[in-house]
């Protein structure tokens, strides 16, 4: 049952946040659901700017996403990129025609001195999105990949390289001087917020950018209310990604556990799937809670299904 003064907060990356968050939508009102989205892959490209996991997010929530590659629009058509190639242009990076109208509506909205906190909500509010998506902060924090090809920004190892390079460290430029946006502030500090939902994201890439923001962790930490981490792993594999390829390039076991040893100093539970129940004694340990349900969401029953269960898990935390 619904009881409208709940409110949620979810941390999400691209992709597979974007499914859990598809379902909390489905499960709350708008007054309820705050997102807040990773901005760590945020790049500048063809002089628009690129906010992939907001438009992946965006398009999700206003059912306009492309299902079969993952980002961008559906029903897409690629003439721009055509004739970007044909004139020399950089295209390693695709623009679809379509997914084309929001780079052009953020990047003149950021000349005219909008934030990006304000141009979501425009987006949000023009496709009539029953949730709240928020940029993590309105300061730009690149995330920067240190591999055995060099330092490479984000996009150019993700896209460019198709995550091939192997990966020694990754980092957040910027994050020093970055402040969670107003929006996330308040969501934090609103006395009907009932749990935060850290989303099925790549845990490395998507959702630490979120939690390195400046005293993000103590402030989580002070909220006192349950924190509640969905595993992006599912029996040794990533659901969806690189998430397996880099943990095993930074030396860690790629397996629920280590995602409940990731995440125990912020979180106070985990819902891991049906298929890991027997890594439940070692996740005990952890002193986190558990609860294991299907978690991995192929039809939009699914994601609501894990929805409503992580949000009745969370009522009895
Ligand atoms: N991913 C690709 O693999 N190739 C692309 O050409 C590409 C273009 C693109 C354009 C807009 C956008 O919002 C996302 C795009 N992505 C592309 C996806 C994106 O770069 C990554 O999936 C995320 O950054 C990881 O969450």
């Amino acid at each position: 049952m619904n009881t409208g003064s709940e409110k949620y907060l979810a941390l999400s990356g691209g992709i597979g946040g974007a499914k859990l968050a598809l379902g909390l939508q489905h499960c709350l009102d708008k007054s309820q659901l705050s997102i807040v989205a990773n901005t760590g892959d945020d790049f500048e490209h063809l002089g628009l700017a690129i906010s992939p996991d907001i438009d992946t997010l965006l398009y999700t929530l206003a059912d306009l996403n492309n299902q079969e590659l993952g980002w961008g629009r559906r029903d897409e058509s690629w003439n721009f990129a055509e004739a970007s190639k044909q004139i020399g242009l950089d295209t390693w990076f695709s623009l679809g025609d379509r997914d084309l109208a929001i780079h052009l509506y953020r990047s003149q909205r950021l000349r005219e001195g909008a934030n990006l906190s304000q141009i979501v909500e425009e987006l949000c509010n023009r496709f009539k999105i029953q949730a709240n998506i928020i940029p993590m902060s309105d300061s730009p924090v690149r995330t920067m990949v240190d591999t055995n090809i060099g330092t490479l920004p984000f996009q150019e190892y993700f896209v460019k390289n198709r995550c091939k390079p192997i990966v020694s460290e990754i980092r957040f430029d910027g994050i020093e001087k970055a402040r969670p946006a107003q929006a996330f502030l308040e969501c934090l500090d609103d006395s009907n917020l009932s749990a935060i939902i850290i989303c099925p994201s790549n845990p490395f890439l998507s959702v630490n950018p979120i939690l390195s923001l400046p005293s993000l962790k103590e402030k989580i930490k002070a909220v006192g209310k349950p924190v509640i981490v969905v595993s992006p792993i599912v029996q040794g594999n990533s659901i969806k990604g690189p998430t397996a390829k880099l943990m095993q390039e930074l030396n860690l076991e790629c397996s629920v556990e280590t995602i409940a040893n990731l995440y125990k100093d912020i979180s106070s539970a985990i819902v891991i799937d049906n298929t890991d129940k027997s890594a439940i004694n070692d996740i005990k340990s952890t002193g986190l809670e558990i609860l294991s349900a299907n978690i991995v969401m192929n039809s939009l029953q699914d994601k609501i299904g894990l929805a409503n269960e992580v949000i009745d898990f969370s009522r009895s935390l």
